[in-house]
């Protein structure tokens, strides 16, 4: 499992899923492989962030229904609130990405991902599902993204096929089984790519888009299992997007963070396509 050298720019234009090749444009055109983890309970303070940090990075992930519903006075509000992420995403050219990490049958998630409180399939661009329940959720929830402005043109799914916490299952022969499932079918157009921790197996033909979460600069892991590495070193290993959340959300400066994990990230990746890329 090596490590592709190919450029984000090579990529943007033979990658099999079309949101695949968008993600992979924004990336070579802003310089950036950096996915920052929004995970604060202010809506405001989201947005806020996102306005500075915009112009950074290449992915805006978020956990909606981590935010208490009391910072919102209306369903309206939270209308209001996507249509404002939507609105920073158009301006800054990143893509959103709702971390819901779907894992029920396929005729479950159907209904969770398109309706719900929060409608994730009417303004999330990418989100993300277990492979535990087995293929039928790939299915479930690729039904729901044909059915939306655009379809598969602008919704693309990932695979969790391993985790950054301490005891994982989802590491190995699991990872491997889930790679297996990408290749299935209803994944063609559909799924561009895993939740991992360095490069997958790839074989002729396929391009896996890999981001990895994890990824901090100051500090080792948290007190909940949280496991962490450098830009460098999971980039280096074959991760395509690093995802990094307290080492900006939570630093005194987070628009200066966002600089040095982009900078440190886009390092990486030159380091490992063996030459200055700048696309
Ligand atoms: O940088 P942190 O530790 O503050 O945040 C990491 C973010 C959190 C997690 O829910 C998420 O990344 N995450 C995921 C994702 C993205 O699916 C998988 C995983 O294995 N580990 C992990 O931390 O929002």
């Amino acid at each position: 499992m090596s490590p592709s050298t190919d450029t984000y720019a090579q990529r943007a234009s033979t990658h099999p899923t079309p949101l695949g090749r968008k993600l992979l444009t924004i990336m070579s055109r802003k310089k950036t492989n950096l996915c920052v983890s929004l995970d604060t309970p202010s809506p405001v303070e989201i947005l806020s962030l996102l306005a500075d940090i915009g112009p950074y990075i290449c992915l805006a992930k978020t956990h909606i229904d981590a935010i208490p519903f009391t910072a919102f006075s209306s369903f309206e509000d939270v209308h209001q609130f996507t249509a404002s992420l939507e609105a920073l995403a158009k301006e800054h050219d990143f893509l959103l990405f709702e971390d819901r990490k779907f894992a029920d049958i396929g005729n479950t998630v159907k209904a969770q991902y398109g309706s719900g409180i929060y409608k994730i399939a009417d303004w999330s661009h990418i989100t993300n599902a277990h492979s535990v329940p087995g293929d039928g959720i790939i299915a479930g929830l690729r039904e729901v993204a044909e059915g939306v402005e655009g379809g598969l043109e602008n919704r693309g799914l990932l695979l969790l096929a391993e985790m950054s916490s301490k005891g994982t299952l989802a590491k190995g022969a699991y990872r491997d089984t889930t790679v297996e499932m990408a290749r299935g079918e209803k994944a063609k157009g559909w799924v561009m790519g895993f939740i991992a921790q360095g490069a997958v197996e790839t074989r002729e033909g396929e391009d896996w888009i890999v981001m990895t979460p994890g990824v901090n600069l100051g500090v080792k892991g948290d007190a909940l299992g949280q496991q962490y590495n450098t830009p460098e070193k999971v980039v280096l290993g074959g991760s395509d997007i690093i995802i990094v959340g307290r080492g900006i959300v939570a630093a005194a400066d987070p628009v200066k963070e966002a600089v040095r994990y982009r900078d440190a990230g886009w390092k990486a990746y030159q380091k490992r396509a063996g030459r200055e890329v700048d696309e």
